[in-house]
């Protein structure tokens, strides 16, 4: 994924939605050492469960899915999110697991930082409070990495990975997803900084 600065949402935003409605999510993507490391891992786990694995440049975390809407509004989403402060943090995925319902396997971490709820929690006020319609199912931390694998057990050894990945997360993005032949693509649209604890002590 294209690593767009700030400045240049606005622009990037105008040039990138054209049509009249797009279809939006919030998410945290990772930046391209720990990237590589979930690629690494899917393409273990594609051979092991067959299915197909989530391409590098499309491995993320979805925050809140918002869905289809007008391109008009995209200002006001992002004026309103501009609103949201949240604080920076690690995510440590230490392990992979299953769906049976979507067949899907996944990575996570067994402790959620509190940091990313806090910031789930601001942005779903956030867009309530500003009438914007989202996807209000809990929200459960996870990484997609294969989908339509065969359905069966993951074996032991995959689950909890003996080298957790250390996922510094100092930012979150809203992302235009269009679906191309046999695939989505996904396109940063908006991006917001999160606030590192140094930062916040030199503040105060
Ligand atoms: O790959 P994950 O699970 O992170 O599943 C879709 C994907 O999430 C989810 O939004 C992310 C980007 O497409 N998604 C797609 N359609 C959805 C819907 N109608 C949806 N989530 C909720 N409702």
């Amino acid at each position: 994924m294209p690593d767009y600065q700030n400045k240049e949402c606005g622009r990037l935003r105008q040039r990138q939605t054209s049509g009249r409605s797009v279809r939006v999510f919030f998410a945290i993507w990772p930046k391209y050492t720990v990237c590589r490391q979930l690629c690494v891992l899917s393409e273990k786990l594609e051979l092991v469960c067959g299915g197909r694995r989530t391409r590098a440049e499309s491995i993320h975390l979805t925050l809140i899915f918002l869905g289809e809407m007008g391109t008009s509004q995209l200002d006001a989403l992002c004026l309103a999110i501009n609103a949201v402060k949240g604080r920076a943090f690690n995510f440590i995925v230490d392990g992979v697991r299953y769906w049976k319902f979507n067949r899907v396997v996944y990575a996570g971490a067994g402790e959620v930082p509190l940091e990313l709820f806090d910031l789930v929690g601001s942005l779903k006020e956030t867009l309530s409070a500003n009438g914007f319609s989202f996807d209000h199912r809990t929200f459960t931390p996870h990484i997609t990495l294969v989908r339509k694998v065969r359905p069966h057990v993951l074996p032991k050894s995959l689950k909890s990975l003996a080298e957790p990945i250390v996922w510094p997360v100092s930012e979150w993005i809203l992302v235009k997803s269009e679906q191309a032949s046999d695939r989505s693509v996904y396109t940063p649209i908006g991006r917001w900084p999160l606030v590192s604890d140094s930062k916040v002590n030199a503040v105060f």
